[in-house]
């Protein structure tokens, strides 16, 4: 046996080319997986190459906020009724104008825009596919130098679409039509996940040569984690079986590893990409003055659901699952549960008055 077969050797090896940096990128990633359609145009491909390159402009502007004048608020507030932060607008505008530049993309619809944007019309050659999006999740965090995300969804045109320039209706399909949908998270490392439906993989951006590398293939979440993330100041407006969960969960059992820690950032993609690699819940509930919750149905709990069921996990409203709620609005809100497959089926129990069930 040669010296460089020997398990020690082959590790040092794996360990040398690491160091040398001999990481996939993410763009041979997605062509390798273009390879496993025959068919296939290219075009999805260079989508998500289009969605990866704003989000790297993104993370550029955002490195550099505290320096130049994209701290603070517009003075706008968004068709949420919430302040717009400067660099809302600067990444939704980076985000449209790449994809609009990419030519793939035929309607996107927006956190930071009032209604669904039509990139072209639909005749031949032009995108086939819908992306809805959270240009910049959680960015009242950016003044105070907390991490905050992207989130976007991926649907198909339906293939029976016939008006000639795409309007919101087209992108009104349930979650579980999603073709794609991740995330990328600017905290102390900058990292893109995405799922096609066949796994969750996570890539790393190394600023130093611009490329985001494949750092986490296939994740997977626990089943069932010690850490619940939601807004506790709430409390009493919860509902009382919800109220009653979060007592349980603060409870001293050293059999179910209670008490569970909180942790609660109120960035969402920075909360949700935390419980999927640690394991932990997720909950943005119905309150008394919010009564559908404060997440989007659409560019926020449906492609995180996408990840979570991906990566083993599990995304409902409480009764229902994320994925088949079907949307009426763009900017349709949801209450969200979402994490580790058991802590959330415990979370419905209580909420249906059924704690014993689990
Ligand atoms: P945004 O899309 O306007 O940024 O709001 C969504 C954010 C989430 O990132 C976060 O989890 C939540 O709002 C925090 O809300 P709250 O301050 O009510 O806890
Ligand atoms: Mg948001």
């Amino acid at each position: 046996m040669s010296t460089s077969d020997s398990p020690v050797s082959s590790q040092r090896d794996g360990a040398i080319d690491s160091e040398l940096g001999d990481f996939e990128t993410l763009e041979q990633f997605i062509l390798e997986q273009q390879d496993r359609f025959p068919h296939s145009t290219g075009a999805f491909s260079r989508l998500l190459r289009d969605i990866s390159l704003a989000a790297k402009i993104v993370n550029r502007d955002m490195r550099k906020a505290g320096l130049i004048d994209i701290y603070g608020s517009t003075g706008e507030t968004n068709v949420q009724g919430e302040v717009q932060q400067k660099m809302d607008a600067l990444a939704h505008r980076e985000f449209v104008l790449a994809l609009r530049r990419g030519g793939e993309c035929c309607l996107i619809g927006s956190e930071e825009h009032a209604e669904a944007i039509p990139l072209s019309t639909t005749s031949e050659g032009d995108g086939e596919y819908i992306v809805l999006l959270d240009p910049l999740d959680g960015s009242s965090n950016i003044d105070v130098c907390v991490s905050v995300g992207t989130i976007f969804s991926i649907y198909r045109l339906p293939d029976d679409y016939e008006k000639e320039e795409p309007e919101l209706d087209a992108a009104l399909q349930p979650g579980t039509e999603q073709v794609a949908a991740g995330y990328v998270v600017y905290g102390s490392s900058t990292m893109l996940v995405y799922t096609t439906g066949n796994g969750v993989n996570g890539f790393t951006l190394d600023p130093s040569i611009g490329e985001f590398l494949l750092s986490h293939p296939n994740l997977k979440t626990p089943d069932r984690g010690r850490i619940f993330s939601i807004n506790a100041g709430y409390y009493n407006s919860f509902d009382g079986g919800l109220r009653d969960y979060l007592d349980w969960l603060q409870e001293t059992d050293a059999e179910s590893n209670r008490p569970a820690k909180t942790r609660y950032i109120g960035s969402f993609v920075s909360d949700f990409h935390r419980n999927l690699i640690k394991g932990g819940i997720y909950m943005y509930p119905a309150t008394q003055g919010s009564p559908s919750g404060k997440l989007r149905l659409m560019y926020e709990a449906n492609p995180m659901a996408f990840i979570a069921e991906e990566a083993g996990g599990r995304a409902t409203d409480g009764y229902t699952r994320i994925l088949e709620k079907q949307p009426e609005k763009l900017h349709q809100r949801t209450p969200l549960y979402i994490g580790s497959a058991d802590m959330v089926r415990r979370a419905e129990a209580f909420l249906q008055g059924e704690p014993e069930r689990v």
